[in-house]
């Protein structure tokens, strides 16, 4: 079911004694500040404080303040697992069909509502800093300055109000330094500010001062690295494997010895056109000794694909590195300025990412690495320090609704989403699935054909059982199409699909009329098929 939360905006808070040193004189609640920090690509595994193996070798400790200042949610999940669909998400708190961004390659209609429109009429200063990726101009923001497309690690063009400008630096510090310096200009509020990282996404380049951070750290293998993709078809179709698909010179830096040697059929080339003489040297020079290491001895077969594991996993933690220690330099300015207690802090990723799981990189599918978020919120006036949401579902639908319910704005009717702020303030205990929250997500995932080759599918995930509906581009009925099924609890890396198995009928069953009602609440049409028509 997919219920209101029952608990009513603000009863929370009113209960809870520091909600007290917000009110001012005349009893009003003072509204909150929001600073919403996001970055790209960012896994879940690749936070410490979700304390996965990886992430142990190379934590961040800023991002873990966060968590354990507030709340931690681990089942918080995207809608639609790549960039500009899951922001469209967040902003217009509806599922991609709603808001009509279904894949990265379409601008976004900008006309429509968002919560930063809903926020600025209500008094919110609001300003974007970074990563958009939606095509058209952002509205609702009084000043925005966003990355050009994708945006690049050095020297990356912004577009300012209209105006494109080159700009010096890091990427990472630019877009915090400058955020904090807007905050600083706003800092009477209320404001509302997204700070968006291109980090940790695609081809991943460090900053200056992080290129041999990780050149010693050994970085553990996830146990699926070698997965055959038995008995998962859209699995073996997949363009993103680490063994097959990321390119010598522009995904592993194999440049330094055979700098021409790069084949421009196959690879995208060392990609430093960005950097000034002296970043390119000291970036093409971090490389030098592990690179002749490789060129003397090169591996060869399941050593070659745990060679390329490890110089993707050092080159994408050394981007955390600046992500993470930006973090803190905005958590910093908010504790030293006495800002802290009344400004809600997120931090997110536009979706998860695969870490070497089932071989791969990128994400779209809607197994668990993919599919999940990071999400941690500290507002200390509200959320008690070491809340932990560790069951209930939440997706990025829900977060407009939960950031306006906290600035006291009711989201708008049509919103698909549900405010969770009872689960930040009071954990799982807060609700109970099925009655004040939803018990099922759903899920659809729409960019075929595109990079990376993930077919079209959507499903259903009900915290333990997973359904996924797979089909081909074909209108108005697919050529082809196949459902998989998992139970997260025998099998949490879904290598084992079930459907069709015996013994496992009922819960296919339960599953797809489950998705066919969820699409019917969300008023998504999914492509026919009669294992779904009979019911
Ligand atoms: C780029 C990447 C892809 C990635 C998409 C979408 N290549 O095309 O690997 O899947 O973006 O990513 S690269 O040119 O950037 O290296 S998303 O996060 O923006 O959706
Ligand atoms: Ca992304």
């Amino acid at each position: 079911m997919n219920g209101k939360l029952l608990v009513l905006p603000g009863a929370l808070c009113a209960v809870t004694g520091s909600a007290f040193a917000q009110q001012t004189q005349d009893g009003a609640r003072k509204r909150p500040n929001i600073v919403y920090i996001m970055s790209d690509d960012h896994a879940v595994q690749a936070i410490s404080a979700y304390g996965h193996p990886l992430s142990q070798v190379a934590p961040t400790p800023n991002i873990d303040r966060i968590a354990a200042e507030g709340v931690r949610f681990d089942r918080a999940y995207c809608a639609n697992s790549i960039s500009g669909p899951s922001r469209a998400t967040i902003l217009t708190g509806k599922h991609s069909h709603k808001n009509g961004f279904m894949r990265n390659d379409r601008p976004f209609e900008g006309d429509q509502p968002n919560m930063a429109k809903i926020l600025q009429a209500n008094g919110y200063s609001t300003a974007i800093i970074g990563k958009w990726h939606l095509g058209s101009y952002p509205q609702g923001f009084d000043y925005w300055k966003i990355l050009d497309d994708q945006g690049m690690y050095y020297n990356p063009d912004f577009i300012v109000m209209g105006d494109t400008i080159r700009q010096p630096g890091y990427v990472t510090d630019i877009v915090a330094d400058e955020s904090i310096e807007w905050i600083d200009r706003h800092k009477d509020g209320p404001f509302f500010i997204m700070v968006h990282n291109k980090a940790p996404h695609r081809n991943w380049q460090p900053a200056p001062r992080h290129l041999n951070l990780h050149e010693g750290t050994f970085f553990p293998y996830p146990d699926n690295l070698f997965d055959d993709y038995k008995g998962r078809k859209a699995a073996q179709r997949q363009e993103m494997s680490i063994d097959r698909h990321l390119m010598p010179a522009y995904d592993l830096k194999l440049f330094t010895r055979k700098d021409e040697g790069w084949d421009p059929k196959n690879d995208w080339g060392p990609d430093y056109r960005f950097m000034d003489s002296v970043q390119k040297a000291a970036y093409i020079a971090s490389y030098d000794a592990a690179n002749k290491a490789y060129y003397d001895n090169p591996p060869t077969g399941d050593s070659l694909t745990r060679w390329k594991f490890q110089r993707y996993m050092r080159d994408y933690f050394s981007t955390i590195a600046s992500v993470d220690e930006n973090v803190g330099k905005i958590l910093d300015y908010l504790d030293s300025t006495g800002m802290a207690e009344n400004t809600i802090v997120v931090y997110a990723s536009d979706q998860s990412f695969y870490l070497g799981e089932h071989g791969w990189f990128d994400k779209r599918f809607m197994y668990e690495e993919s599919m999940r978020m990071p999400l941690v919120i500290r507002y200390p006036a509200e959320i008690p320090a070491g809340t932990v949401a560790k069951d209930a579902l939440v997706q990025n639908i829900d977060f407009a609704p939960t950031l306006l319910d906290w600035c006291g704005i009711a989201a708008p009717g049509d919103m698909q989403g549900e405010s969770f702020r009872a689960i930040a303030d009071g954990g799982d205990k807060a609700v109970k699935p099925g009655k004040t929250w939803r018990n099922t997500l759903y899920y659809r995932y729409w960019e075929n054909p595109g990079i990376h080759n993930v077919m079209q599918h959507a499903g259903v995930h009900d915290g333990r059982w997973k359904l996924v509906y797979f089909f081909t581009n074909e209108t108005p009925v697919p050529k082809e199409h196949f459902f998989e099924l998992y139970d997260l609890r025998s099998d949490p890396h879904e290598m084992h699909n079930l459907y069709g198995s015996k013994g496992t009928e009922k819960q296919s069953e339960r599953l797809m009329k489950e998705l066919k009602r969820l699409a019917g609440y969300y008023e998504d049409t999914l492509p026919p098929c009669p294992e779904l028509e009979r019911l």
